[in-house]
């Protein structure tokens, strides 16, 4: 089953091009440097204010409850491309696997490049928000992220962190990499929060 999920923009009560974006039909990549290794049989790790921290194998984590959604993906840059295919795991289906506790407040993604991004755990409780393995019923491209990486089409595409190693579960916000440069935190692209 495919979800459509592109009305997405009508809860922040925007056109469906955020002010200031153009649309583009290629999918260009945005890397702050190389494509890292990683391994096929990647695991993924939990940790943080969870009931049960723990690592998951690349079988396990597909197993969980996955998801075929469209979805529209908005670059900082000033790119956007609509009708992405994407799938893999809602991000609620993997709170609901480790028992999020009720002091976690925000939520740390850990790349293998050594990126980081942060949201708040109310922005990432929703089920747009996933962590993809396939795009257009392929793997993902090694440069778009594969094996794995976080989309948030609500967000500006640099809180979905691409070669996703893990999350954690925090009771503090923290800065991820671009956050600490000068990018929005909060990264609204229909608000176009796109520095702070
Ligand atoms: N691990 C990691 N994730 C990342 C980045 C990165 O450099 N490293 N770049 C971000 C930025 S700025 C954007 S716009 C998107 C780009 O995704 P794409 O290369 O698939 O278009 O990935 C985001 N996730
Ligand atoms: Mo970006």
């Amino acid at each position: 089953m495919t979800t459509d999920v592109t009305a997405l923009h009508e809860e922040f009560d925007g056109e469906r091009l955020p002010p200031g974006q153009r649309q583009t039909e290629s999918f260009p990549v945005l890397s702050k440097g190389e494509t890292p290794a990683v391994d096929d049989d990647w695991t993924f790790t939990v940790s943080g204010a969870v009931e049960d921290e723990r690592e998951f194998s690349a079988a396990e984590f597909k197993a969980l409850a996955p998801e075929t959604q469209i979805q529209d993906f908005h670059c900082v840059t000033g790119w956007s491309k609509f009708d992405c295919e994407f799938t893999g795991l809602p991000f609620p289906e993997l709170a609901d696997a480790v028992g999020v506790q009720d002091d976690a407040e925000h939520v740390m993604f850990h790349a293998h490049d050594g990126y980081t991004t942060d949201l708040p755990l109310a922005e990432c409780d929703r089920r747009e928000v996933m962590f993809v393995w396939a795009f257009d019923g392929e793997p993902l491209p090694a440069e778009h992220g594969g094996p794995l990486r976080v989309v948030t089409p609500h967000k500006y595409a640099y809180k979905g962190a691409k070669w996703v190693s893990g999350v954690e579960f925090l009771t503090e916000p923290e800065l991820g990499y671009w956050e600490k440069r000068g990018y929005s935190d909060s990264a609204n692209p229909w608000n176009e929060e796109r520095y702070s």
